[in-house]
C-alpha cells in the first residue's frame, strides 16, 4: 500500500481484560489490586490493529471509566470512524472533534488506527512519529506505602535494578518524611514526588519545606482544572511543578507555560486523545524551552509499547514511567515480556506498528466479554 492510499475501518473490537497486579498500587485515590481495561481492535485492509484503553472501572484518575469508554466507542465515536477514508492517522481525533472531552475513548480508537497503519505500511509507530531513538531511559512509579521503612526498600531495590528516576506517591500526611527518608537513604538519586491533585494552594508551605529534599519535580500537587493556583505555587517553590492530570491538550500546555503553572510536562496518550495530540504537546514543549516524559496507567505490554514508541520523540528528556513487565505483571500480555536494560533504558519495539501483539493464550486467560462493532 503507497503512501497516499486510502485506509478504511470496516470494525471495531473491544474485548474486557483483568489483570492481577503482583502486589497492590496504592495512590491518593486508593489502592488498586488487578487492573482491568479494555482491549481494543480496529479492522481494515485485512489486518488488525490493536490498542489498550486506560481507563479503569473507576472515575478517579479522571472522569471516565471503563463503561464510560465502551458506550463512546459504541455510540458516538465508532460510528464516526467506520467507513471513513483515512490516508494517514492525524486524522482520527479531528473525526471526533464534536465529541467533547472522553480522551481516553479517543485514544484508544486513534491508537489502534496508528498500530494498524504501521501494520499496513510495515513501519514502526517509532519511525512514523518521527522518533529518534530504539531504546529510552526509564524510571519508575512507587505507590504509597505503610511505613516509611517499606517505602526505601522499594526504593533502595528498584534504584538497584537500574530505573533511571524514582517517583514518589504523597498524599497530605504522608509526603515530607517518606521523601527524607529515601533522600537520606539514597542521597544521589534522581527522585520527584507525585500527589495526584491531593493539596490546596494553603498547603504550599509543604512544598517550600520539600525544596531541600533536591526533587527533580513535583507532579500534580493541586487540583486537575486548576491552572491558576498550580502558577502561584511555582513562584512560591524552586522544585520544578510538574503537570500531569491538569494538560489535556497542546492547548493547555501552552497556556500552562505562558502563566507559570509548570515547567514540565507529563505527558500521557490516553489523557490526551492518542499519539496525533500527544505530539503536538511535545512540540508546544519544545517551542517554549520545556523537557516533557511519558507518564504511565498500570498498562500491559500494550499500553507500555505505545509508551515506548512516543518517548522517541527527541523532546522527551526525562525518564518517564514505563517501567519492565516484571515492576506489575508476573505475566504480561504479551510474550516476551517488557525488560529493563542494565543501564536503565528500555528497548522500543522495531516491528511494525506497536511491534507487540496480545499473546493469545494469556488472552483467553485474562480476557472475556468481547464485542464487535461494524457496519
Ligand atoms: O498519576 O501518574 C499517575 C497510575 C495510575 C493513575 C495515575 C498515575 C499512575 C502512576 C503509575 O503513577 C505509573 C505507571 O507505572 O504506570
Ligand atoms: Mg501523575
Amino acid at each position: 500500500m503507497a503512501g497516499t492510499d486510502v485506509l478504511t475501518i470496516d470494525g471495531i473490537g473491544i474485548e474486557r481484560v483483568v489483570m492481577p497486579l503482583k502486589a497492590p498500587f496504592e495512590t491518593s485515590f486508593g489502592v488498586e489490586s488487578e487492573r482491568a481495561f479494555w482491549l481494543v481492535t480496529v479492522e481494515g485492509g485485512g489486518l488488525t490493529g490493536y490498542a489498550e484503553s486506560v481507563a479503569g472501572d473507576e472515575p478517579y484518575y479522571n472522569e471516565e471509566t471503563n463503561e464510560t469508554v465502551r458506550h463512546m466507542i459504541r455510540d458516538h465515536l465508532g460510528p464516526r470512524l467506520i467507513g471513513q477514508p483515512i490516508t494517514h492517522p492525524d486524522q482520527v481525533l479531528p473525526l471526533f472533534s464534536q465529541v467533547r472531552g472522553n480522551r481516553m475513548a479517543k485514544a484508544a480508537l486513534e491508537m489502534a488506527v496508528w498500530d494498524l497503519y504501521g501494520r499496513v505500511h510495515n513501519a514502526p509507530i517509532r519511525e512514523l512519529l518521527g522518533g529518534t531513538r530504539d531504546r529510552v531511559p526509564v524510571g519508575v512509579s512507587i505507590g504509597i506505602q505503610p511505613t516509611p521503612a517499606d517505602l526505601v526498600a522499594q526504593a533502595t531495590r528498584f534504584y538497584a535494578e537500574g530505573y533511571r528516576r524514582l517517583k514518589i506517591k504523597i498524599r497530605p500526611g504522608l509526603d515530607l518524611e517518606p521523601l527524607r527518608a529515601v533522600r537520606e537513604a539514597l542521597p544521589d538519586a534522581p527522585m520527584m514526588a507525585d500527589a495526584n491533585s491531593a493539596y490546596a494552594l494553603e498547603a504550599a508551605s509543604v512544598f517550600q519545606e520539600m525544596d531541600a529534599l533536591d526533587l527533580l519535580m513535583v507532579e500534580q500537587p493541586l487540583a486537575e482544572d486548576d491552572l491558576v493556583d498550580h502558577a502561584a505555587l511555582q513562584s512560591l517553590i524552586k522544585t520544578p511543578v510538574c503537570l500531569d492530570e491538569s494538560i489535556r491538550t497542546h492547548e493547555d500546555a501552552e497556556k500552562a507555560f505562558r502563566i507559570g503553572a509548570c515547567r514540565i510536562i507529563n505527558i500521557k496518550l490516553g489523557r490526551v486523545g492518542g499519539f496525533s495530540e500527544a505530539r503536538q504537546i511535545h512540540d508546544a514543549a519544545r517551542r517554549a524551552g520545556h523537557p516533557v516524559w511519558c507518564g504511565g496507567m498500570l498498562e500491559s505490554g500494550i499500553g507500555r509499547a505505545a509508551n515506548l514508541h512516543i518517548t522517541t520523540l527527541p523532546g522527551f528528556t526525562l525518564p518517564g514511567d514505563t517501567s519492565g513487565s516484571d515492576r506489575y505483571w508476573d505475566e504480561d500480555l504479551v510474550d516476551p515480556p517488557f525488560v529493563l536494560g542494565s543501564d536503565g533504558t528500555m528497548a522500543v519495539p522495531g516491528g511494525p506498528g506497536l511491534g507487540v501483539v496480545p499473546d493469545p493464550r494469556r488472552l483467553k486467560r485474562f480476557g472475556s466479554a468481547r464485542e464487535h462493532f461494524g457496519k
